[in-house]
């Protein structure tokens, strides 16, 4: 596996195979892997001649106050991850490479980019279409993989690529959950014993939320009802590239979201 750190070697280690015709798959991310991650990784493995990821922390998608800081990184650990699932390019910039000095130009999402997470963390989806606009012209892949755990962001990068007319196609891949139910997420480690019981209450009213719906009824009520006691920041029916019931929840310090799609087998 090649390790990348700038744009210059990224490009360049990326003609060869791009002028053999080769199709690259990128996976974007901010490390501390988990199934979830592997999951995208072994897709774009599967489909793609070449499978790259991108590993950044990518600051401008954080608010203030938010958890950047004590984000987990572990670089080390996440590199020898990719090389065993046979990632072919690991790009790996600093936020120099990606922010140079006067860096000013942003990839502004219109309604899509203000509810939900949007409206809870003010910025953070300029933040994510900025960054992955700029993975994309570095990289120039044929296919980038996607969870659909953050629905939101997929529906924001879809819409990016269809304004913008970028050529590639997003995929979006089926939430990895834990035995118990709870959506993998490099934040679930903060989450306490105590903390992880409260936290399966919010799959299992997604669940409870989207049969009721099958069955004619409110799943926003049933879903909330499951959930009294919590912190809960939303529980809605959007649009998420396709309608889905969607929730956020505060259990400790950690915010949690998850979600199901209706109009499919619950994953
Ligand atoms: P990160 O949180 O590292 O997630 C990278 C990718 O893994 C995202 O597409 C996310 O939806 C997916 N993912 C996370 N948990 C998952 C799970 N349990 N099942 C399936 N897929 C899962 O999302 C980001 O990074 C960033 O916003 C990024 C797109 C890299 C832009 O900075």
């Amino acid at each position: 596996m090649k390790l990348t750190r700038t744009v210059a070697e990224t490009r360049e280690a990326l003609e060869a195979p791009r002028d053999a015709g080769e199709r690259i798959g990128l996976v974007p991310t901010m490390g501390a892997f988990h199934e979830g991650h592997l999951s995208l990784i072994r897709a774009a493995r599967a489909e793609s001649e070449r499978a790259v990821v991108s590993l950044f922390v990518n600051p401008t998608q954080f608010g203030t106050g938010e958890d950047l800081d004590r984000y987990p990184r572990d670089e080390a650990r996440d590199a020898a991850v990719a090389e065993a699932e046979g990632v072919d390019l690991l790009f790996a910039p600093s936020a120099a490479e990606i922010y140079p000095p006067g860096f000013d130009t942003w990839i502004e999402v219109g309604e899509l980019g203000e509810i939900l997470e949007g409206a809870a963390r003010p910025g953070h989806f300029r933040g994510v279409a900025t960054v992955c606009c700029k993975l994309f012209e570095v990289i120039q892949p044929a296919l980038a993989y996607f969870g659909r755990k953050d629905a939101q962001q997929v529906a924001v990068v879809k819409q990016v690529v269809r304004d913008l007319a970028l050529p590639l196609e997003i995929r979006a891949m089926p939430t990895v959950r834990d035995g118990g139910g709870l959506a993998l997420s490099s934040r679930n480690r903060y989450l306490s014993a105590v903390d992880r019981e409260e936290a399966l209450k919010l799959p299992l009213a997604l669940a409870a939320g989207v049969k009721a719906y099958r069955d004619g009824r409110d799943a926003v009520s049933v879903a909330c009802e499951l959930l009294k006691g919590i912190d809960v920041d939303y529980v809605t029916i959007a649009d998420l590239d396709g309608p889905t019931l969607a929730a956020a929840v505060r259990i400790g310090s950690v915010r949690l979201i998850d979600n199901l799609r209706l109009e499919e087998e619950a994953t």
